[in-house]
């Protein structure tokens, strides 16, 4: 499901190293040098249209199911720096999947660990595209124009997972008269199945809640009705619980 690509980033300090190492070696004017590196980042700057080996392009999968925080994959760029100045932070910088997702920076491997920052629904959203940024942390301000940071498409296909059946309320109120009788009718539940296929939903009610068998439940359409006559004055309140299950082919 994890992608890893090799993209490039941030070649402008090694670029600046070779150049005040030339500079040493053959005591070469500055500004000479700088006109050299100005070509070299042109080059670069042409040639670094594609971030990713693989067309700047990460793909990412994601069940619908996964929460706030899970990983749905990582980015890399590489830099041919050590230490500090190969050091680097990912942020998402636009794309309509900006809110949805965060990236953050995993310290030890300098990858950017894209995760889940909103609910996802394949039902209503199948899939998204970030631009992500890379940039890194430490940057000689003569050289921020180019070469210090990228960008690259990440797109994330959101997969079908089938999902339980929902109420459409986490609670109902009903009203009874303790002078219905057996078989009247209390009011009525729904829940439907989430997913495209909409699979029928089974209603039974948790017998755990109603020891004493007083009510019961239609499987099919979720009305609830008496099975035993009721009293006020011995009990003004029943708790129950109704369990909603999907019926699949
Ligand atoms: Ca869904
Ligand atoms: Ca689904
Ligand atoms: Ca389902």
């Amino acid at each position: 499901m994890t992608w890893y690509g090799n993209c490039t980033v941030a070649e402008q300090e090694s670029l600046q190293r070779v150049v005040k190492t030339a500079q040493r070696i053959i005591g070469a004017p500055l500004s000479a040098l700088e006109n050299i590196q100005s070509q070299r980042t042109l080059q670069r700057a042409q040639s670094s249209s594609t971030w990713c080996d693989d067309g700047g392009i990460y793909q990412f999968r994601v069940p619908e199911s996964f929460k706030h925080g899970a990983a749905v994959g990582r980015v890399r760029a590489t830099d041919r720096d050590i230490g500090p100045n190969a050091e680097m932070f990912f942020t998402i910088v636009s794309g309509d999947g900006m809110d949805v997702f965060q990236i953050s920076t995993d310290k030890l491997s300098q990858e950017g660990v894209v995760t889940v920052n909103k609910p996802l629904d394949f039902e209503r959203k199948q899939s998204y595209t970030v631009e992500v940024q890379v940039q890194n942390t430490q940057v000689d301000p003569r050289f921020t124009s180019a070469g210090s940071r990228d960008v690259a498409t990440v797109r994330i296909s959101v997969e079908d997972v089938d999902e339980p059946p929902h109420f459409d309320k986490t609670w109902y109120q009903l009203e009874v008269k303790e002078d219905a009788g057996v078989g009247a009718a209390v009011g009525a539940v729904s829940a439907v199945d989430p997913d495209g296929a909409r699979s029928p939903v089974k209603y039974a009610i948790d017998r755990r809640t109603d020891l004493d068998r007083i009510f019961n439940v239609h499987p099919g359409n979720g009305s609830i009705f008496l099975l035993r006559p009721i009293d006020r004055e011995d009990r003004a309140w029943h708790n129950i619980s109704v369990i909603a299950s999907e019926l699949s082919e």
